[in-house]
């Protein structure tokens, strides 16, 4: 018989545009894996309302995501792509899945921490209870790796333990998932700040490139990003994080090793080094952004799309949703 295959999930809160650090660290590995995996992603917008959105602003961005999803190559033929809201099961297992996350376990996530430093007049609940929404994303899909950034890791493996509690009550309902985390561009650090994640909430600081920034924009942000005092290319990132993480930038958007990147700048300094990664990034941004700008135009399509995805997706999620209840003790309806 035919092994079955693989499955992959992942997901993305339309909570500002896509950036560098979203491609480089999830989406490019999303893309590379459609043949080998059933591949399962979805704009998480259930999540994106834990931090206050503008409703209008929401519902655009919701779409631009999945235009840009498509445009990383994210074919919807091959992958299941749709939008969170519109498939019930994930609120409902998230609501399980509470009952069964410890007070102490999340108030150790690392995400809520910083979020709730940053929105101090906005810790709401759903902001503390996130990590058993997204543990809901992923059980209800069974799959076998969760293709994130680094900063997501603590959220994948808390998702493991609430695995692993469940089934010891009950049995094996849910496999366990593990994160799928590449090993250049798994966290881009900002390039204003190289001591900080490059995030798209944090968007103004000139820190931040956006898959849909246009090449002037991108070249600036990169003759502009924080280096040192030295003039030689080499990764250090303890001693030299804002040229390492442009190595990182470039190595992984052309593939080429630290060895012969700092080969390829031996003798010239950082003014031909940052226009040249600038450039690189313009190159591998320009035809998602074309594409995606495109789409855009095409609402007839997005809305196919989205429906066939949250057709199939609710499919498969109220099969596991199902056993949970039945597991759980609610009486069938
Ligand atoms: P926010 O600022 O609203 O929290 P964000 O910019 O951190 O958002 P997310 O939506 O949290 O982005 O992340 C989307 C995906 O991209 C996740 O898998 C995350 O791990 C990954 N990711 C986000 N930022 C980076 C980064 N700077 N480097 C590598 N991966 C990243
Ligand atoms: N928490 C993630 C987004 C997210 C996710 C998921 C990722 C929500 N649900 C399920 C993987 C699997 C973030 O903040 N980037």
């Amino acid at each position: 018989m035919e092994e079955a295959k693989k499955t992959m999930l992942s997901g993305i809160k339309p909570s500002g545009d896509l950036t560098l650090g979203s491609y480089l660290g999830a989406i490019k590995n999303w893309a590379a894996r459609a043949e080998e995996y059933d591949c399962y992603y979805f704009m998480a917008d259930l999540h994106a309302i834990t931090v206050r959105q503008n409703p209008a602003d929401l519902r655009r961005r919701t779409l631009e995501q999945l235009a840009q999803y498509i445009a990383c190559g994210l074919d919807p033929e091959k992958n299941t792509l749709f939008i969170q809201s519109h498939v019930h099961q994930h609120a409902e297992l998230g609501w399980v899945l509470n009952c069964y996350a410890m007070f102490g376990e999340l108030s150790r996530m690392t995400q809520f921490k910083d979020k709730s430093a940053k929105n101090a007049d906005n810790i709401n609940g759903g902001l503390f209870t996130y990590p058993c929404l997204m543990a809901a994303d992923i059980l209800l899909y069974q799959p076998d790796y969760v293709p994130v950034g680094d900063d997501q890791r603590q959220h994948v493996e808390l998702c493991h333990a609430i695995a692993r509690r469940f089934n010891g009550v009950y049995g094996d309902v849910f496999k366990l998932p593990e994160p799928y985390i590449p090993k250049v561009g798994a966290r881009i650090m900002s390039l204003s700040d190289p001591t900080s994640k490059m995030s798209k909430s944090e968007e103004e600081n000139g820190g931040t490139v956006l898959l849909m920034d246009t090449p002037e924009t991108i070249a600036r942000l990169f003759k502009r990003a924080v280096t040192d005092s030295e003039t030689f290319v080499h990764y250090d990132p303890a001693r030299k994080p804002g040229v390492s993480n442009l190595m990182t930038i470039y190595s992984a958007v052309t593939g080429k090793s630290y060895d012969k990147i700092e080969a390829e700048f031996a003798g010239q300094g950082y003014g031909v080094f940052k226009p040249a990664v600038g450039e690189a990034v313009i190159e591998t941004l320009r035809p998602i952004r074309e594409e995606a700008s495109r789409l855009m135009k095409d609402k007839a399509y997005l809305e196919g799309v989205y429906r066939a995805g949250a057709e199939k997706a609710s499919h498969i999620a109220e099969k596991t949703l199902r056993k949970v209840y039945k597991k759980v003790g609610f009486v069938a309806r």
